[in-house]
């Protein structure tokens, strides 16, 4: 839906024909209501307000939304994606958890191995991830809708969906590290994508696993444990990380928290904020401090500035060792090659958020009702005269604070993160305060006492985290529409059990005042960080695989069907090839005899070639179920362990004759 003259002006008339409608419907029976808006809007007790509301966020049959949100899921493994304005769920695509509709996690070969592989050093096969910070692949510092990475912050992984057919196509776990939050983002033309550990880890480069004890981590905290910001080499054509080509930065055992890339004028650079400079152990019942309390006694703690481009170099000439697999700049090295300073930031710091200009670095803090911007002009020239007040405990410049404050704005209670827009506004959410709050940047956007002013504040539902704009993260935002992203929703949606949904609320960013235009419940996981891309980038996106494409490689597997004459059973000892292939509405063969004990190999090709012809593909009693898109293939391999008959069948309803596409695995 596109906000044009004609739309405002009938929005206008809308209301306008409402309150005639108020007079006019008066005493009007029922049936007179359908058909005519305003007696329909009147029957349902909606106001003018409500009807603007409706107006600016339906999207007729037939017609798409203009932006998609891509949303973690959280502790659903998961990624969402949703339209706006519409606010319709549109897609949930599968990363670190099984998901059965789409077949993730259930027997298919491939995506087995990709999941087993992400898991290596984990010392477990792992099953499921906690999704916080989608980051969308750029050109030029704008979205270029070709991939999109994701991180697991309770394992430290990040996950790689490629946007031509949004699927998962690699999941890393990261050496060297154990968790992640926000440390995710790409840089302008994604030549890497940054991920830093959160919590740090004790022996955190250390070659084979160290244990310890309780009173080496309450002692000894200081030495044993390290942080790390991870910097991932991005294979250009495939999307994928390159762990050779990639590199990592020790870092001190703070707790690196969001991050954010440079762009334009801190093109090149990183920014990383941190908590827990205290140290705090945790062990309250063992002479150490909780977290809670510990982490929040200084009334500093630390923003981390990275020179990426830099630290490359550094690598380059040799200076890094390999630990793990991959490159490490220790914080000695870092500090002597000048890649790596500190700035003080105010009390328990949250989100920054680099402006669209590259020159604005907003840091919040959650227990402080400002935020503190600073400038990539001033840093840079701090860092070239020595500015700096010392060093932490581990020898890295600290630059001295005032000297790279460009602004303060009190913006409320609980700021958490930032987004911004095209006219040179900042949105910042409230957590504690329940918030939106719109206010102005510095110059070139604003200047004099039009700078650094809050213009607009709107209230939500309820202690929103983080907010999403449209291009939001880029150099180019579009404004238009803000979705504020709330943890509470109590009383907002009917009551359905104890769990209750998160909420979204799309606000309307183009007048004068911020407008909540529709609330959103979200029922199928905890959506941290989202990015929010016009839909034009996904024009094109693949709809039909070539026949026996394997998603992972994009290449024609081996095995996969081309010509009927291709289907075929075929036995060699113990081990039985089925190359079997999926069409409306059967399966080719669709009866495969086998003894118990046989290793079981099905090559299954779904050779349809219209768009939208998915098949399933499910045998009972084997926790196995594939999904297959039009032209893909796939290998389901097994061990047949229990005689008798299983029913395999097709999980879509994919034609009239959908209940007849079944077979059966014979066991003797
Ligand atoms: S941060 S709990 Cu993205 Cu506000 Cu995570
Ligand atoms: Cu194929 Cu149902």
């Amino acid at each position: 839906m596109k906000t044009n003259k004609s739309g405002i002006s009938r929005v206008i008339t809308l209301s306008a024909l409402f309150i005639l409608g108020l007079i006019t419907s008066c005493g009007k029976s029922e049936e007179a209501a359908s058909g005519d808006p305003m007696a329909i809007a009147k029957a349902r007790g909606l106001s003018p307000a409500d009807v603007e509301r409706a107006v600016k966020t339906f999207v007729p049959p037939g017609k798409f939304d203009d932006y998609v949100i891509f949303a973690s899921g959280g502790h659903s493994g998961q990624m969402h994606l949703i339209g706006v304005p519409s606010m319709r769920i549109l897609k949930t695509i599968p990363v670190f958890s099984n998901e059965s509709w789409s077949g993730y996690g259930y027997g298919n070969q491939g995506i087995e191995e990709m999941l087993n592989k992400g898991s290596e050093g984990r010392g477990t096969n792992l099953r499921w991830g906690d999704t916080h910070h989608p980051a969308l692949s750029e050109t030029e510092g704008d979205y270029d809708g070709r991939f999109c990475y994701i991180n697991d912050r309770a394992n430290g992984r990040i996950g790689m969906i490629d946007l031509t057919d949004f699927k998962t196509k690699q999941i890393l776990a990261i050496p060297n590290i154990q968790t992640s939050h926000g440390g995710v983002f790409a840089t302008p033309n994604t030549e890497y994508v940054h991920i830093s550990a959160k919590v740090p880890k004790a022996y955190a480069f250390s070659e084979s696993p160290t244990g310890l004890t309780k009173k080496d981590h309450l002692e000894k905290y200081k030495d044993i444990y390290r942080g790390a910001s991870s910097w991932l080499k991005i294979d250009q054509k495939t999307g994928r990380f390159l762990l050779d080509e990639s590199f990592q930065i020790e870092l001190p055992p703070y707790n690196q928290d969001l991050a954010d890339a440079g762009k334009e004028v801190s093109f090149g650079w990183g920014f990383i904020n941190s908590y827990n400079t205290e140290l705090a152990t945790g062990g309250n019942k063992d002479g150490g401090t909780s977290i809670e309390t510990g982490a929040s006694k200084n009334d500093f703690d630390f923003l981390h500035i990275i020179n990426w481009e830099k630290a490359a170099q550094v690598v380059k000439a040799g200076k890094a060792k390999k630990i793990n697999g991959i490159n490490v700049i220790s914080i000695q090295t870092a500090v002597a090659e000048g890649l790596l300073y500190l700035a003080p930031e105010p009390k328990s710091p949250h989100g920054v958020d680099v402006s669209p200009d590259g020159n604005y670095i907003t840091v919040s803090g959650k227990l402080d009702p400002h935020s503190t911007i600073y400038g990539m002009d001033l840093i840079k020239k701090a860092i070239a005269e020595k500015n700096f007040e010392g060093t932490d405990a581990y020898g890295i410049p600290i630059i001295r604070y005032k000297s790279i404050v460009a602004g303060q704005v009190e913006l409320g209670a609980g700021p958490l993160h930032t987004q911004y827009d095209d006219k040179g506004y900042a949105y910042t959410s409230l957590f504690l305060e329940n918030a939106v709050v719109k206010w102005s940047l510095g110059p070139p956007y604003f200047t004099g006492d039009k700078a650094w002013k809050v213009v607009d504040k709107i209230s939500t539902s309820y202690n929103i985290g983080h907010l999403t704009t449209a291009h939001g993260d880029t150099r180019k935002p579009h404004g238009k529409y803000c979705i504020a992203m709330n943890k509470w929703s109590i009383d907002r949606h009917p009551k359905m059990g104890t769990l209750l949904p998160q909420n979204f609320q799309l606000i309307d960013l183009t007048g004068a005042k911020m407008q909540i235009l529709v609330d959103m419940p979200i029922g199928i996981g905890e959506p941290h960080y989202a990015q929010t891309a016009s839909m034009k980038l996904f024009e094109k996106s693949l709809q039909v695989y070539p026949i026996g494409t394997d998603p992972m490689t994009m290449q024609v597997m081996a095995g996969s069907i081309q010509k009927a004459e291709d289907t075929r059973i075929e036995r060699n000892g113990n081990t039985v090839d089925v190359y079997l292939s999926v069409i409306r509405s059967s399966f080719t063969p669709d009866l495969i005899e086998c003894k118990r004990g046989d290793r079981i190999r099905i090559h299954v090709t779904n050779i349809e070639q219209t768009p939208d012809a998915t098949h399933g593909f499910a045998i009972p009693e084997y926790n196995i179920n594939l999904s297959l898109d039009a032209g893909e293939a796939a290998l389901v391999d097994f061990i047949v362990s229990k005689p008798g008959s299983f029913s395999m069948y097709c999980t879509e309803f994919c034609s009239a004759l959908h209940l007849e596409m079944q077979g059966w695995i014979i066991v003797s």
